[in-house]
């Protein structure tokens, strides 16, 4: 890891979301790749931060700040990563579930799909089952994707594969999901069509499922 990305890293973890954003410009500049700033930086300062929550050397305030400062960093990796847009791929209805808030990984899998070439429609956080049958009959998109964060709110994914098995539209679409609790196991077990564990994962098995 070079210097620059453990700065960022460290001041993601801090919570300084002007230096954070700052040395990811510098770092830019300077020719360090962005994919490498969101795994090694970003990704890897949440990863400390959960871990640093779990063990009661962080309570919930410093969580929402440092997950402040990682939000203010990724529109400065966005052109960086995304590149051009391609010619309109595919649709995706994408939502966290419900009971969960957690959106950073969401938003990264809709920026970097965006970036694909894809439409993404987003129903934000907190979605029921019924709502996803409903974007799923308002936008008939190719892919419906969710995001889980809490272990407990992963079941509501099977539940949302389940409400769209009822209303006769399961067989239309193509079910992902992800976030950091989830499993190809537990994406087997409840019927999803595939899982990935990042969002460069999500885009690639998008595009060869549409192909
Ligand atoms: C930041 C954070 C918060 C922020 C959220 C800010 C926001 N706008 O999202 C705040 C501070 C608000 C928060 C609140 C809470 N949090 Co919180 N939070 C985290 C933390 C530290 C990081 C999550 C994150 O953003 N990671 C970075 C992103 C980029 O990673 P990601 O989401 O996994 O996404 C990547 C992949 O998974 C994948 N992906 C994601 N979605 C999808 C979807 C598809 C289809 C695909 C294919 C891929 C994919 O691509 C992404 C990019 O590569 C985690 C710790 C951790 N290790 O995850 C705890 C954590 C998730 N939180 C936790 C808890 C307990 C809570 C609270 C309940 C705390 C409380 N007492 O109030 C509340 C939840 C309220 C609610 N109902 O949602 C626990 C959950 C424990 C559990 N086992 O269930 C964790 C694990 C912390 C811990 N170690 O205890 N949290």
């Amino acid at each position: 890891m070079t210097q620059a990305i453990e700065a960022i890293r460290d001041w993601v973890i801090r919570g300084k979301r002007n230096e954070a954003a700052e040395e990811a410009r510098r770092a830019l500049a300077a020719g360090v790749d962005a994919g490498a700033i969101m795994k090694d930086g970003l990704i890897a300062a949440m990863s400390e931060v959960g871990r640093r929550y779990s063990t009661g050397e962080f309570f919930l305030p410093q969580m929402m700040i440092a997950a402040r400062a990682m939000t203010e960093v990724i529109p400065v990796l966005k052109p960086h990563l995304v590149g051009e847009a391609a010619a309109k791929r595919g649709k995706a209805v994408i939502g966290t579930v419900a009971g969960d808030f957690h959106d950073i990984g969401k938003n990264i899998v809709k920026m970097m799909l965006e970036g694909a070439g894809y439409e993404v429609v987003d129903l934000g956080v907190d979605v029921g089952p019924e709502k996803f049958v409903e974007a799923v009959a308002n936008e008939t998109p190719n892919f419906v994707l969710m995001s889980a964060l809490i272990t407990l709110t992963m079941e509501s994914m099977r539940r949302t594969i389940e409400a769209l098995d009822a209303a006769g539209v399961r067989a239309a679409v193509r079910v992902g999901v992800g976030g950091a609790p989830l499993t190809q196991k537990f994406a087997d077990e409840i019927g999803a069509d595939f899982y990935s564990q990042d969002a460069y994962g999500c885009v690639e098995t998008c595009n060869r499922m549409l192909h």
